[in-house]
């Protein structure tokens, strides 16, 4: 029989490197894109790209090519050659606070992308079945619309949120209007090792770890009472292959529907390098206080507010549940617990200082 062909987006990403190595082990032929950069940024494929080719028989499963979402021409000669079974875009500038440094940018990559890859698609692999990354950044985050799921109305509150939901609705669109097999995945906050330096499970994590070892005297952080449904990231890309093993396809949220505020994050996590976190003063002046010291550890700046926040985060994954079959299995509190063990072992190794100024 012939083996699969998948080509994803966003490979050297935290969910993009996960789902090759999800694909690869269930025996596809994986294609990822990659982006030219002066320094090479693989390291969370690296081990993926070393276990092929050991011997001159092995046969190479996982392949890398050249192009950018905001390049069509690319994403059409890459499905052309490939002409994958499965397209994963995974691709985005996908940090919230950013897209409002970069809003021209992250509406290029993150909504004209995703039409300029369903018009490839569409153009050269109509039969490819595709998973677009969708979020909860489509919801506005307001309190009384919790828990949030499918038919949940969608109310953008940052660039990046407004960009993701034309390309939830392009997709949407490309599914209905041309009969392809397109779905959206609107996943909440997942998190892991692989996480990104500058989102706050990572930031909070490597920031408790550096004040415990005397690294560093305190974290900044912004807003402590935004509330985020925390998911471990390999779960979630079970559930996006899942989406596409269906007969129909369809949008799904995928979350754990517990909800924690920046806040609880920190004492956490604190708490698992020994140090008990309390909290004095309010508002902008508000600090996270080590209770046997009296040390200051966390401070509040304004550099991490966003314009708009969304608050409130807290998904309904039932449809995903039934249809999909699908639920998280890591709690919140064994996902800050993996991520601080990932790191202190991390940290045995690499001595170097980590950099929080653009978080
Ligand atoms: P991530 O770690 O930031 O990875 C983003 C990936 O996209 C990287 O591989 C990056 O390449 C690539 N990329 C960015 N702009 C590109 C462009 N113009 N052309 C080609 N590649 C580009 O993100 P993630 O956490 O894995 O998330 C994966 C996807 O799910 C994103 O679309 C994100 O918006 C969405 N999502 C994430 C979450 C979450 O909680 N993680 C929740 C909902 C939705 P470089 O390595 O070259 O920068
Ligand atoms: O970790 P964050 O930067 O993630 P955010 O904004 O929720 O976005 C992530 O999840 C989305 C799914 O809902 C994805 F679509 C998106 O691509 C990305 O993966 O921030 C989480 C919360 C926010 O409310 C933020 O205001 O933490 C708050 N926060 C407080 N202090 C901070 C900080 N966020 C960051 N990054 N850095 C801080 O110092």
């Amino acid at each position: 029989m012939e083996r699969k062909r998948a080509f994803i987006t966003g490979v050297t990403g935290q969910d993009g490197s996960y789902l090759a190595e999800l694909l690869l082990a269930k025996g596809y032929e994986v294609h990822g894109l990659v982006r030219r950069t002066s320094t090479f940024n693989r390291h969370n494929i690296e081990h993926l790209l070393h276990l092929q080719g050991l011997t001159p028989t092995d046969e190479k499963r996982f392949h890398l090519h050249y192009g950018d979402m905001t390049d069509m021409h690319s994403l059409l000669s890459i499905l052309q050659k490939v002409v994958p079974h499965e397209i994963y875009n995974l691709a985005a500038q996908s940090h919230v606070r950013v897209s409002f440094d970069i809003p021209f940018y992250t509406a290029f990559s993150d909504a004209i992308g995703v039409l300029s890859l369903l018009e490839a698609a569409r153009i050269v692999s109509p039969n490819a079945k595709i998973y677009q990354a969708s979020t909860s950044e489509l919801y506005s985050g307001d309190k009384r619309e919790t828990p949030q799921n499918e038919n949940t109305h969608f109310r953008p509150r940052s660039p990046y949120g407004v960009a993701k939901l034309y390309g939830a609705e392009i997709a949407r669109i490309y599914r209905e209007g041309y009969g392809m097999y397109v779905c959206n995945g609107i996943l909440f906050n997942h998190e892991s090792p692989r996480r990104g330096e500058n989102f706050v499970t990572r930031k909070v994590v490597m920031g408790a770890i550096e004040v415990k070892q005397g690294r560093r005297e305190f974290l900044p952080l912004g807003n402590l009472d935004a509330r985020r449904d925390w998911g471990y990231a390999p779960e979630y890309m079970e559930a996006a292959w899942k989406m596409l093993q269906q007969k129909k396809p369809d949008d799904y949220v995928i979350a754990t529907g517990e909800t924690h505020s920046i806040r609880e994050l920190a004492e956490l996590a604190f708490h698992l390098v020994g140090i008990t976190l309390t909290w004095k003063g309010r508002g902008r002046q508000e600090r996270g206080v080590d209770a046997a010291t009296g040390k200051t550890i966390v401070t509040i700046d304004p550099l991490y507010f966003r314009p708009n926040e969304v608050e409130h985060l807290c998904g309904d994954a039932r449809k995903a549940r039934r249809v999909l079959k699908w639920r998280p299995k890591t709690t919140f509190k064994e996902l800050i617990r993996l991520m601080v063990d990932a790191e202190l072992e991390h940290f045995e190794h690499h001595t170097s200082h980590s950099s929080m100024v653009l978080s």
